[in-house]
């Protein structure tokens, strides 16, 4: 049986499609939305995202700022930004692209993000209060990951859950966030010693390596949902995934493709996040 495409940017447009009802309800109560984004240097992939991002703020309704610096930019200059944004009430999310220039820490400009407007969910008290089960702002990319799988009408409890990939952006927090579904989590990473035996025991299977097509047929259980967060250009200019989609196609229950698949998602979490963060600054 051939998979059900789990298309991301459909359910992407649905979401943004009731965010912008809610935009708009805030609007007449003197709300607008803010988001700055902070983009440093000149990677081609970075002001993609970065453009997606803005799209999708003016879709919504959201106000969108970006602020472009070159790739010299000093740490203390960008954290120096990051303070009068944490100071301008019309901005109620802050989201430094990565990666950064290798002199810039990135630690330190995450931890000069007030907590508030960490629209990301970076930030180790965001970290934290994921960690611990407090409401908090989750982070994008796993905040999607989860909600594909939702729709999917899939049952998360219960079942076997394998990550690849423990990157704090997406493999860590996507395993704990399944587990907090109720989902038994195996974490797989590049020192796993015979992966095919873990992932052939997934009835989930979230791939996030940035190997493109890294897996295929024999590593995926017949039936498992299978998420495919990697977003690879490969040397013919191509956009791929980690998982060798048409093969997996033939065994998975459901399979996201790259592209339209996780990305929107992520972009949409982004923009449901800077709604709750104004709400949350303007006390509704
Ligand atoms: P990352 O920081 O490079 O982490 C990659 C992870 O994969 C690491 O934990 C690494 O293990 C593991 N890994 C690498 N090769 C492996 C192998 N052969 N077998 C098993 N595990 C392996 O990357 P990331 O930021 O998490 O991103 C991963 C991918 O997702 C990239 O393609 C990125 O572009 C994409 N991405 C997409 C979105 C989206 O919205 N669609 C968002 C973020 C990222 P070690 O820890 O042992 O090194
Ligand atoms: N940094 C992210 N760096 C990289 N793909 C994204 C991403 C949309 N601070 C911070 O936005 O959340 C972040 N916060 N990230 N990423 C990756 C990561 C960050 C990656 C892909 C997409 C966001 C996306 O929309 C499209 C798709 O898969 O359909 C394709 C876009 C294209 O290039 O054609």
């Amino acid at each position: 049986m051939a998979a059900t495409i789990l298309q991301g940017k459909e359910v992407a447009a649905s979401i943004r499609a009731e965010l912008a009802e809610e935009v708009n309800e805030l609007k007449k109560q003197g709300l607008t939305p803010g988001l700055t984004v902070v983009l440093v240097g000149d990677d081609p992939a970075s002001h993609s995202y970065v453009r997606g991002k803005e799209k999708g703020c003016a879709e919504v309704g959201i106000r969108s700022e970006i602020i472009l610096k070159d790739a010299a930019t000093t740490e203390a200059e960008l954290v120096g930004i990051i303070e009068e944004l944490n100071q301008n009430p019309n901005v109620h999310g802050i989201l430094v692209q990565l990666p950064l220039p290798a002199h810039i820490s990135e630690t330190a400009i995450i931890e000069a993000i007030h907590p508030s407007k960490d629209v990301d969910g970076f930030h180790p008290i965001s970290v934290g209060n994921m960690v611990i089960g407090n409401k908090t702002l989750l982070p994008c990319t796993p905040h999607g990951v989860i909600e594909l799988i939702k729709r999917t009408g899939t049952e998360i409890a219960g079942k076997h859950a394998v990550v690849i990939g423990r990157s704090n952006i997406v493999g860590k927090p996507v395993a704990l966030l399944l587990q907090q579904e109720n989902a038994t989590v195996t974490m797989c990473h590049s020192r796993t010693q015979n992966l095919q035996e873990f992932t052939q025991k997934a009835d989930i299977l979230v791939v996030a390596t940035g190997k493109p097509h890294m897996i295929g047929k024999e590593h995926v259980k017949p039936g498992a949902v299978v998420i495919d967060v990697g977003v690879n250009r490969i040397e013919s200019g191509k956009l791929v995934g980690d998982v060798k989609f048409d093969e997996v196609q033939e065994v998975a229950s459901y399979l996201t493709p790259v592209p339209g698949g996780v990305g929107p998602m992520t972009i949409t979490m982004l923009l449901k996040n800077t709604v709750l963060a104004a709400k949350a600054q303007a006390g509704l």
